[in-house]
């Protein structure tokens, strides 16, 4: 049994929850932030069987597609202290899913 972590945008979790449930996985949904854009994505919970993983992994590729480059305004780092009136340009990767699978070491439902 493993349990794998996708972290995916607010955008494409109702088409990959859709997707992975149509193919029978059982799904949580977290609402998360990112640490560094500290914007609100969406991580997913899907317990499965070892082998049911790359299928699940294949759903997500799928619905989320190939991650962009964008750029944002971060705030301006200057010292120790953020100034909240000055920004600069940072380009970052975005879209995509960030997965992690880890095994199960117990799993009950009573
Ligand atoms: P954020 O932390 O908000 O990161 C958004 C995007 O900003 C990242 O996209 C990456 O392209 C860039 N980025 C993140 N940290 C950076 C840094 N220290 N310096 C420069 N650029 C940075 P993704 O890598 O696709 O990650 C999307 C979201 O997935 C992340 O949102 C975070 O919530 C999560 N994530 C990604 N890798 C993770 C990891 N190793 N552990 C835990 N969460 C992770």
């Amino acid at each position: 049994m493993k349990l794998v972590y996708a972290i995916v945008r607010k955008d494409n979790e109702d088409e990959v929850v859709d997707a992975l449930t149509e193919e029978r996985y059982s799904v949580t949904k977290l609402s998360t932030t990112g640490g560094f854009l500290r914007k609100g994505n969406t991580t997913l919970l899907i317990g499965t069987e070892d082998e049911r993983v790359d299928k699940a992994i294949e759903i997500i590729k799928r619905e989320c597609g190939e991650s962009q480059k964008i750029t944002v305004n971060m705030p301006y780092m200057s010292g120790n202290a953020i100034s909240h009136y000055t920004t600069m340009p940072v380009a970052v990767e975005v879209g995509g899913a960030t997965i992690f699978v880890v095994d199960v070491e117990r799993y009950e439902k009573i």
